[in-house]
């Protein structure tokens, strides 16, 4: 039995740390900041905190270790079920089925199987490092069977647990053969956080239709067992007031017109970021953007689009497809419109620094975010937190969890060619006095509800105090 020392445990597919592997067959931890890491460090290390993930490498050894007071616990995964629980399960099946089947998810009994396996083993490894009476926070639907496998070793604990991503309709929840046990799983928890209310409802409807769980007395009860689980709404956001101030700087502002000048300076620039994903519409907003151009609604001479794509789940088959697509779309759309020397769609597949990101959004007029379906989507946020000048036009889809909250952005249909096309004209043409007016609401909503106080409101039902510990 290792040493029950943590009071507060994070759990996450991921570890905030990767491990590489270099050349001569040695490893090496590199740190891979995020948002979630950003708001939870300072709780984290307030007090006795552990983070129990898998490094990102698999086929390897790793042992617990602490980086500046913070306990690191690696779960490691086989190379077989990185591919069955991760590329497969949650990747290939509850990815696409939660978000609204946007593409057909695969169900393979064996990928279930290993989801089952590696759940078991991330609830042995949680059960080792939390003290007796512990908050542990879940995260993400990589380990829903988690809160279920967890409270059966240690009952003593109280279980949180957040959904990064939607939670999908009955209608089409109910095609998962493990329907059932994956509820089961997620009323382990005391607590069940989704980002909208729509979420909540869903998975209230689900539970008591599903398994012997009944309506509690208030919206955000349910009663199982002899337990009450309670599940809300908790909207994720971002380190809104860093990226307010980094946005500020003369580096960044100085790299931002020197992205306009190396674009020509063009009267506007259109910007999309995403990671390359089929649900982040990116084929929506392309095919968008070349009928204007065809139209000659948009002027290849004065509009110029950027649109930058992390590297994501390349293995995972119908993400090689999706990028092919895309290159084939950026290729034509250039090879019609561009000239020599000024090309009026510039294709990044690349992940930059916070600081050039952030450059991009204030290099940019307008700021495409078109996803199919999307939990929360904090590119829309970032963009917002980055135009203290109140510059820019946000174009957001209505399926993103951020539209919401996001009211004054241009809400779109992204199942709507022509109406996507006519925001992205309103937005191009925009007059300033409106523009300026909707980013102020826009900034007013996401500097004041940043991650600090997403992690706070959660962590504050599931009844850990929050109260003593410096902001981020
Ligand atoms: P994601 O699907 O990854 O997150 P999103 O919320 O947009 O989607 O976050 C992406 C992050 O990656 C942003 O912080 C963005 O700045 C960064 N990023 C994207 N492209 C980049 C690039 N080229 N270079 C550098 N950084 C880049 C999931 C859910 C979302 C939910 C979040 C948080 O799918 O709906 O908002 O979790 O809960």
């Amino acid at each position: 039995m290792a040493d029950q020392t943590a009071e507060f445990v994070v759990v996450a597919n991921r570890l905030p740390v990767d491990l590489e592997r270099l050349p001569d067959g040695t490893s090496r931890w590199k740190r891979s900041p995020g948002g979630l890491v950003t708001a939870l460090e300072p709780m984290l290390r307030g007090r006795e905190g552990a983070w129990v993930g898998w490094p990102g490498l698999a086929d390897a050894e790793a042992d617990p270790f602490v980086e500046d007071g913070l306990a690191l616990h690696p779960v490691m995964l086989t190379a077989q079920e990185v591919e069955d629980y991760y590329e497969g399960f949650s990747n290939a099946t509850l990815w696409p089925l939660y978000h609204d089947v946007v593409a057909p998810p695969a169900f393979h009994r064996h990928w279930w199987q290993a989801y089952v396996r590696v759940n078991q083993r991330f609830a042995e490894a949680v059960a080792e490092v939390a003290s007796p009476g512990a908050v542990v926070w879940i995260q993400d639907y990589q380990l829903q069977l988690l809160p279920a496998a967890l409270r059966a070793l240690r009952p003593d604990l109280r279980i949180g647990f957040f959904l990064h991503i939607p939670f999908p309709p009955v209608e089409l929840y109910q095609q998962l053969p493990w329907r059932k046990q994956v509820v089961e799983g997620l009323l382990g928890a005391d607590l069940v956080g989704f980002h909208t209310p729509g979420g909540v409802r869903n998975f209230r409807w689900l539970a008591t239709r599903f398994t012997e769980a009944t309506p509690g007395s208030t919206r955000t009860e349910i009663k199982y067992g002899d337990r009450t689980v309670r599940i809300g709404a908790f909207p994720i956001s971002i380190d809104s007031a860093h990226l307010d101030g980094l946005s500020r700087t003369d580096e960044v502002q100085q790299r931002a017109q020197q992205i306009r000048a190396d674009l020509g300076n063009p009267e506007r620039v259109i910007l999309g970021v995403d990671r390359l994903d089929y649900t982040k519409g990116i084929d929506v907003r392309l095919r968008a953007f070349e009928e204007l151009l065809q139209e000659g609604t948009a002027d290849a001479e004065k509009t110029v689009m950027i649109q930058l794509a992390t590297p994501s789940r390349e293995r995972v088959e119908h993400y090689q497809k999706m990028r092919n697509d895309i290159e084939q779309s950026v290729g034509r759309i250039n090879g019609e419109y561009a000239r020599v020397g000024h090309p009026v769609l510039h294709y990044l597949h690349q992940s930059l620094p916070r600081d050039e990101l952030a450059a991009f959004f204030v290099a940019a007029d307008v700021m495409l975010v078109t996803p199919l379906r999307d939990g929360m989507n904090l590119v829309a946020k970032e963009y917002v937190a980055c135009r203290g000048d109140l510059g820019g036009v946000l174009v957001l889809s209505e399926f993103a969890g951020a539209a919401i909250e996001l009211k004054e952005a241009v809400l779109v249909n992204p199942h709507d060619t022509d109406g996507v096309k006519d925001a992205l004209q309103r937005a191009l043409t925009m007059p300033a006095t409106e523009s300026r007016k909707r980013m102020r609401s826009l900034r007013r909503q996401v500097l004041s509800h940043d991650v600090d106080r997403w992690a706070r409101s959660f962590l504050d039902v599931l009844g850990l105090d929050t109260g003593g510990l410096p902001p981020s």
